[in-house]
């Protein structure tokens, strides 16, 4: 591993490459921390290798195991901050978890005439603590994962109870299918697949969902669970809620990986802290059509994606619209922010008709 050969030297040398990686990982960095390795076995070429391979990454740095947050933090916490948009000045700090009161909450129905919204999404990602991410995992361990998670699902009860269908014995149409209607994932990231996303694929992985399908969970995804909830148009009260109380049942039995400092840990460094992305698909052709369209959801500290997901397109002027800060701030915290830049974003749309 030298900085001066191969895809490293032409990842130094790459012009135009805008991702929080180049920005942060100087040559000198790189001969600091190459030698260094993580009790998981992970190193700082696992870490990279995605923002190396695609020098179209937004971040292009993935933590190998929990242990990276810490050996390779040189490199980690300016990345984490510039994400998140913590000042350089200040410490990375992730405040105690906080969904506030549920039963209490101020969002009214974004849309109530269903003109805008099409659905509304609120997930989190969750990792059990004890295992590494993806690169080092292995197909023993991904199963282990799986075989927990499944144990957990048992105590989900109501509207809640549902079933796990693993991928290794779900037929390819029935995945084709779910994947259209925006609940199932793919493997087809080539960000992911630099960095053993889909090693040993599809073993350990699957999804659970219940009868109204508003409530699943991935299972080694990419982090080892995401719990999503989410229905047809803009009641994003509706939507956390539900999430917070699945997400509070799991956790009475899975111990989930967290760090004081940093929050529940993940895979990707862009989901520390809370790891709770709220978004809206959302059909927006005034406002998106400005030139300024990223810029004002960038003040809004909102994230835009397109109709399936990053690195997507935006389908027929419907945009994923979502918190981009998910550290340095309370689960609450995290959804009202996009509440309210969502809110925002929908009365400039319709003062532009
Ligand atoms: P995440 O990182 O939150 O899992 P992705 O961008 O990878 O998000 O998208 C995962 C899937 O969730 C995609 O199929 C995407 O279209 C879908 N999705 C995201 N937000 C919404 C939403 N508000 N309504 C419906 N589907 C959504
Ligand atoms: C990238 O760096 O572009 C991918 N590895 C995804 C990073 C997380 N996604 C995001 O913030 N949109």
């Amino acid at each position: 591993m030298s900085e001066g050969t191969g895809i490293y030297r032409t990842f130094f040398e790459a012009e135009g490459c805008r991702s929080l990686l180049k920005k942060h990982l100087t040559r000198g960095k790189f001969e600091a921390l190459k030698e260094k390795q993580i009790s998981f076995g992970g190193t700082l070429d696992d870490c990279i290798r995605s923002g190396v391979e695609n020098i179209d990454s937004l971040v292009g740095l993935y933590a190998s195991d929990p242990g990276a947050y810490t050996t390779f933090a040189g490199l980690f916490d300016p990345v984490i901050k510039d994400y998140h948009s913590v000042p350089v000045s200040e410490p990375i700090r992730q405040p105690p978890c906080d969904f506030g009161n549920v039963n209490e909450l101020s969002f009214k129905d974004l849309d109530p005439e269903g003109q805008y919204i099409v659905s509304t999404r609120v997930r989190v990602a969750r990792c059990l603590h004890g295992y590494g991410f993806p690169p080092t995992l292995t197909r023993e361990l991904r199963e282990e994962i799986e075989k927990k998670t499944c144990e957990a699902f048992g105590k989900l009860t109501g509207a809640l109870r549902g079933t796990y269908h693993s991928l290794t014995n779900m037929k390819e149409l029935e995945q084709k299918q779910l994947m259209d209607e925006h609940f199932l994932f793919h493997d087809h990231s080539r960000f992911r697949r630099s960095v053993g996303g889909y090693d040993d694929w599809p073993i350990g992985r699957g999804i659970f969902y219940n009868e109204d399908k508003n409530f699943l969970v991935w299972i080694n995804e990419g982090d080892h669970l995401r719990l999503i909830s989410m229905q047809k148009g803009g009641d994003l009260g509706a939507v956390y809620k539900r999430l917070v109380k699945a997400v509070l049942i799991m956790g009475e039995t899975l111990a989930f990986a967290r760090d004081e400092r940093l929050g529940f840990l993940t895979f990707c460094p862009s989901n520390l802290g809370t790891s709770l992305r709220a978004s809206v698909h959302m059909k927006i052709p005034r406002v998106s059509a400005q030139d300024s369209f990223k810029a004002t959801c960038e003040k809004l500290n909102l994230q835009v994606r397109g109709t399936h997901g990053e690195h997507t397109e935006a389908q027929g002027g419907v945009y994923d619209i979502s918190n981009k800060r998910r550290l340095g701030l309370t689960e609450i915290d995290a959804v009202t922010e996009m509440y309210y830049g969502v809110k925002q974003i929908l009365q400039m749309e319709k003062e532009f008709s």
